[in-house]
Order: structure tokens, then sequence, then C-alpha cells
């Protein structure tokens, strides 16, 4: 009988190593083939202002947790599949309850939402605090152009889709939309702030809901009539930050592209004089009216990087 046993016990062991080669193997294929996912495909953009740097950083982290425990569910499964086939005489366990398994398959989920949860409320709690803005820009949404009122200087003006893209976009232009440069993503206004200065944005719609984002500032925020959202951003660094409307909106939703260019302080002031005699002067000779497309020159002043 010791015998027996001896025997019984070598070759579980023998399986054991088994399932452990095969559980190996599989991870690793699990592994490579995630990889190769991630190598492939476009992450998120890291972002120009601290908080969508923040934002950047957590998605990364809780990617990496669901990374860990996709692969360690995947690999459980597979092998299960493979070792554990009908085919090699295994049974279904049929026990109908254990407290063990369900304390477990609870409190491991809840510890995981806990740590998730931590970072996750501390960059929320940071998207909400808009105290301390230098500037403030109110920004409405409408059907399907932007308007921008810097509400410290005395700036408005409305946005919308540059002249170029509008002519290319329309039913047998005949022109190829490949040699428009930034094809929907140009506007005729651009919005310009300043760089290293603390900006809330409150945004609003005067028809239909519209949704203000811009990929590189970490956020998205919808713009809803009789209603004022705010959001703040900084940015770091000077250029040209693209964007679009992002809620369903009508039949021009997809011609309602964002701008927002940053440049210095110096820079900026001198666009607010500029801009506030311009607009001076077009009081002087006419009533507020939304503006036909046109090319704006104090919208050029910095070089697109592309
Ligand atoms: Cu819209």
């Amino acid at each position: 009988m010791p015998g027996v046993v001896l025997a019984i016990t070598g070759e579980s062991r023998m399986k054991r190593t088994n399932e452990l080669i095969v559980a190996l193997a599989v991870m690793a294929v699990i592994i490579v083939v995630t990889w190769g996912i991630y190598a492939v495909g476009d992450n998120m953009p890291n972002g120009v202002t601290p908080f969508s740097k923040d934002v950047y950083q957590l998605h990364n982290v809780i990617l990496a947790v669901v990374t860990v425990i996709g692969v360690l569910v995947f690999t459980a499964m597979f092998t299960s599949i493979v070792v554990h086939r009908k085919s090699k005489g295994y049974e279904a366990a049929k026990f109908s309850h254990s407290t063990a398994a369900e304390i477990t398959w609870t409190a491991i989920p809840v510890l995981i939402l806990i740590v998730m949860a931590i970072p996750a409320t501390r960059v929320l709690i940071d998207m909400e605090n808009t105290g301390g803005a230098e500037i403030n820009i109110k920004v409405t949404g409408y059907q399907w152009l932007w308007k921008y009122d810097y509400l410290e200087d005395d700036i408005s003006f409305y946005s919308m889709l540059d002249r170029e893209s509008n002519r290319a976009r329309q039913i047998n232009s005949g022109i190829d939309v490949y040699g428009v440069d930034n094809y929907l993503l140009e506007v005729d206004n651009r919005m310009i702030v300043p760089t290293n200065t603390k900006i809330r944005l409150l945004l609003t719609a005067d028809d239909v809901i519209h949704s203000w984002w811009v990929p590189d500032l970490g956020w998205k925020r919808d713009a809803i009539p009789g209603m004022v959202n705010e959001a703040w951003t900084l940015i770091e660094e000077e250029g040209v930050y693209r964007g679009q409307c992002a809620e369903l909106c009508g039949k021009d939703h997809g011609f309602m592209p964002i701008v927002v260019e940053a440049v210095s302080p110096e820079a900026y002031r001198e666009w607010v004089e500029s801009r506030r005699s311009e607009q001076a002067a077009q009081a002087d000779s006419s009533d507020e009216i939304r503006p036909i497309p046109a090319a704006d020159e104090s919208s050029a002043l910095l070089v697109d990087r592309g």
C-alpha cells in the first residue's frame, strides 16, 4: 500500500509540473501578444499641462494594473481549458457554495479598486480646483462655431473652420483634402493664451450641447445651454494645440474645430492690445455680427509645428 501511495504522489507531482510548464508557456504567449498590441497601438497624448501629465501618469498606472490582471486571468483560463479538458477525463467540481471563494473574489477586486481610486480621486479633485486663475475665458458653443470672451480684457470673437478647409469639404469641390494643411483642424481666429498662466474656462452653449476638447490639455468638458461648466488649464510649452467639438451637435459637428495657440506672456499682451484696438475700430463702424471666415493675420503669431 505505501508503494501505491508513493506512486500516486509521484504522478500528481508530475502532473503539477506539466501544468506549470503549460501555464508559463500560455503566459509568455499572452505577454508577447499584449506587448505587440501596445507597441503597435497609439497611447493617449502626454499633453502640455501639469494636469494632462497627471492624467497620463494615472492612465499608465491603471493600464499596468489591468494588464497584470488580464495576463493572470487569461493564463488561468487558457491553462485550465488545455490541461483540464474533458477528453483527458477531467470532471467539473460540483460544490454549490464556498465561503472562502466568495470572500476571496470579493475582497481582492475591492482592494484593487481602492488602490486605483486613491490617485484617481487626487487627479479629479485637482481638475475641479479652478481657484487662483489669472485669466477667465468664456467659451460658448454654437452650431457650428465657437465664441471666446476674454472676461478681464474685454475681447470677444468667433472662431470657425478656416476658409481653405471649408472650401475643400464641399461636395465636388475638386480639392484634394490631403493637400490642405490641418484639414478640418484649422480656424480663422485662434484662441490665444499665455504660457505658464492659470486659465479658467467657463463653458456654455447657445443652442445645443457641444463639448470643448483639446487632447493636449488633458480634459474634455461639455458646453451646455443654460449651464456654465468650469475647467482650467496651464500650458507650459508654446505651441499650437488642436481639438474638436466632441459632442454630436448636428450636421456640421465635424466642422467646428478648436485651435489653442500658447504664446509667451509678452506676446500675449501684444495680441491683447492689437485685438482690442481692432475691436474698437469695428465697434465704431458696425454692430457685432458673426463674421464670415477670413484668414486672420493676428492668429498667425506662431508657426504651427505641424
Ligand atoms: Cu458642437
